[in-house]
Order: structure tokens, then C-alpha cells, then sequence
């Protein structure tokens, strides 16, 4: 049973804000970044995750995002992705801030989603900025080139990169004007995106966290749901329908 108090706030929350990390796609098979099996377990991120590896290795990055690639792609969206798409028509304003790349939120049938870095099922080409679907590209360990000769990577933002603009834009603004925020699955450790929470809080809105374990975040937090978000996001749903 969840705390009634949570159960009064998403009931008399008009404009909500959710901001995601790898922790909600980790019960549909998707690893995570920092935990005990997470991909940044035998690589620091830096050294795969950004524009000067790649440049300096393009075959062994492009080899590890097709890893990925084929591995997401076999992942469906779980309890707590399609609690999210239901918790949407809850609300007057309800936006959906990703930090994840897998696409299993769109699956689910979520609809206002914000990709802050990114989709790893799109590809582009350095120099030209033609855009690559994977069926056009070998998945595997040589980099992939494009017509005019320039590297195709993956779009999704790497460390040291810009977050898209409209999309951070957008993100801030539903950041902004929220009653209610809530950070569910990430290590919020990653910027500007773990400013999220903290600036929705300084302007005046409730802020949830739902995690395995605390974060940074979660002595900010008016409220600490320990446990995997497969299991509370859908007890969540059952609590607010019933109350
Ligand atoms: C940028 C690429 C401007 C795609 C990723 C201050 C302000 C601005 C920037 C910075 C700053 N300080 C430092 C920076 C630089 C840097 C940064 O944040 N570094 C960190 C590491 C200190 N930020 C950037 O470079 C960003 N760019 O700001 O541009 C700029 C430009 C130049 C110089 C300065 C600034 C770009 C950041 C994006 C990087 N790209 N990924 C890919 O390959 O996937 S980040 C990567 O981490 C993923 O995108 C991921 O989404 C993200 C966050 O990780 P999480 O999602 O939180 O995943 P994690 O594994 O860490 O945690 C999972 C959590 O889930 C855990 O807490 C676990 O307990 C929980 N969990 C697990 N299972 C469950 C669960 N919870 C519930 N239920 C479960 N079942």
C-alpha cells in the first residue's frame, strides 16, 4: 500500500513532470549504467560514450553500440513503462523527460516524451548530417561510412555534447511549471539533466523519487519509494484509480 499522502498528491497534482533513467528499463532487460552489471562496469564512459573515443576508435564504439542496438532490441516495455503511459491521461499537463536512448517509452504508448540524449535506433553521418536507419548500416565491429565518406554514428548525445536545444528547452519548461516532479530509476549523476528535480523543487513543485536504493537526490526528495519501479508504478496506478 502506498503512503495515502503520495496517493493525495498525484490526485490533486494538475501538471506533472517525469524525468527517467536507465532503472525503469532495467526490469525489461535493458543493463544500466552504474549499477553492479552496468555497462560502465569494465569501461569509464568517457571512454566510449563520447566524441574523442570515437574519433580515436570508431570501430570499437560503433562495435558496442551495435551490442546495444541488437540487445534493446529484443527488450519490451514492462510493467512500469505502460503505468507511465497510463499515468499521462491522469493529468491536465503530464511530460515525460527521458535520459534513455531505448525507445521502450514511445512502445509502451507514452506520448509526451522528451529524449534528452537521444535514440540509439538513430544513426547520423559527421560530415554530411545524413540520417542512417540500423536497417541501412551493418551492425558489428566496423564502423559504418557514409556516400560521402564521412563516419555514421548513433544519435545520441555523448558526454562533452550539447543536449539537443528544443528538447532541453522543452524539458525546462515543463520543469518549471510542474506541481508535481517525479524522478523515477536514475542515479541522477548526469547533468544538466539531475538539475531537473532540483530546479522544479526550488520553484515550488512536490518532488517523488522512486529508486532501488537513495541518490543524491533523495534527501531533497518530500518522498522516497524504495523498489523496483516495475512493481510501484503499477501499484501507484492501482492506488490513485481506487482512491
Ligand atoms: C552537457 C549517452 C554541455 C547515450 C549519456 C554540469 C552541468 C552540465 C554538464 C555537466 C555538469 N557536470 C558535469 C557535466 C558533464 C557531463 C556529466 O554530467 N558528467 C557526469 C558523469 C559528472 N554532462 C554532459 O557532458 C552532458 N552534456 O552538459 O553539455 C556541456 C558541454 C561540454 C562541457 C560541459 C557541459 C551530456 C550528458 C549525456 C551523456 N550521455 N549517454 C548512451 O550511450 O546511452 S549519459 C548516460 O547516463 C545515459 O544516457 C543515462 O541515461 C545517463 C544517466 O544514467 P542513469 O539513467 O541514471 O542510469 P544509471 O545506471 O546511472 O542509474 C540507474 C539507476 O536506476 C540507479 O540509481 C539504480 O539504483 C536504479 N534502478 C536500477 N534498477 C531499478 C532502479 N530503480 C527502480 N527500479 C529498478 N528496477
Amino acid at each position: 500500500m502506498i503512503d495515502t499522502n503520495i496517493i493525495k498528491l498525484l490526485k490533486n497534482s494538475r501538471r506533472v513532470a517525469v524525468l527517467t533513467g536507465a532503472g525503469i528499463s532495467a526490469e525489461s532487460g535493458v543493463p544500466t549504467f552504474r549499477g553492479a552489471d552496468g555497462l560502465w562496469k569494465n569501461y569509464r564512459p568517457e571512454e566510449l560514450a563520447s566524441p574523442i573515443a570515437f574519433r580515436n576508435n570508431p570501430d570499437m564504439v560503433w562495435e558496442w553500440y551495435s551490442w546495444r542496438k541488437n540487445l534493446i532490441k529484443n527488450c519490451a516495455p514492462n510493467p512500469g513503462h505502460y503505468a507511465l503511459a497510463k499515468m499521462e491521461k491522469l493529468f491536465e499537463k503530464f511530460t515525460l523527460i527521458t535520459q534513455n536512448v531505448d525507445g521502450i517509452h514511445r512502445q509502451a504508448g507514452s506520448d509526451n516524451i522528451l529524449e534528452l540524449h537521444g535514440n540509439i535506433n538513430r544513426n547520423f553521418c559527421c560530415e554530411c548530417r545524413k540520417e542512417y536507419p540500423d536497417n541501412d548500416l551493418v551492425l558489428g565491429s566496423k564502423v559504418n561510412r557514409c556516400s560521402c565518406g564521412g563516419l555514421i554514428r548513433p544519435a545520441v548525445v555523448w558526454f562533452g555534447e550539447n543536449l539537443p536545444e528544443e528538447v532541453l528547452e522543452k524539458a525546462f519548461s515543463a520543469v518549471v511549471d510542474c506541481d508535481l516532479f517525479i524522478s523515477i530509476g536514475t542515479s541522477s549523476v548526469v547533468y544538466p539533466a539531475a538539475l531537473m528535480p532540483l530546479k522544479a523543487k526550488e520553484e515550488g513543485a512536490a518532488l517523488i523519487e522512486i529508486n532501488m536504493e537513495p541518490t543524491p537526490l533523495t534527501p531533497e526528495s518530500d518522498f522516497f519509494l524504495k523498489g523496483a519501479c516495475g512493481v510501484i508504478l503499477p501499484n501507484l496506478m492501482e492506488d490513485v484509480h481506487n482512491a
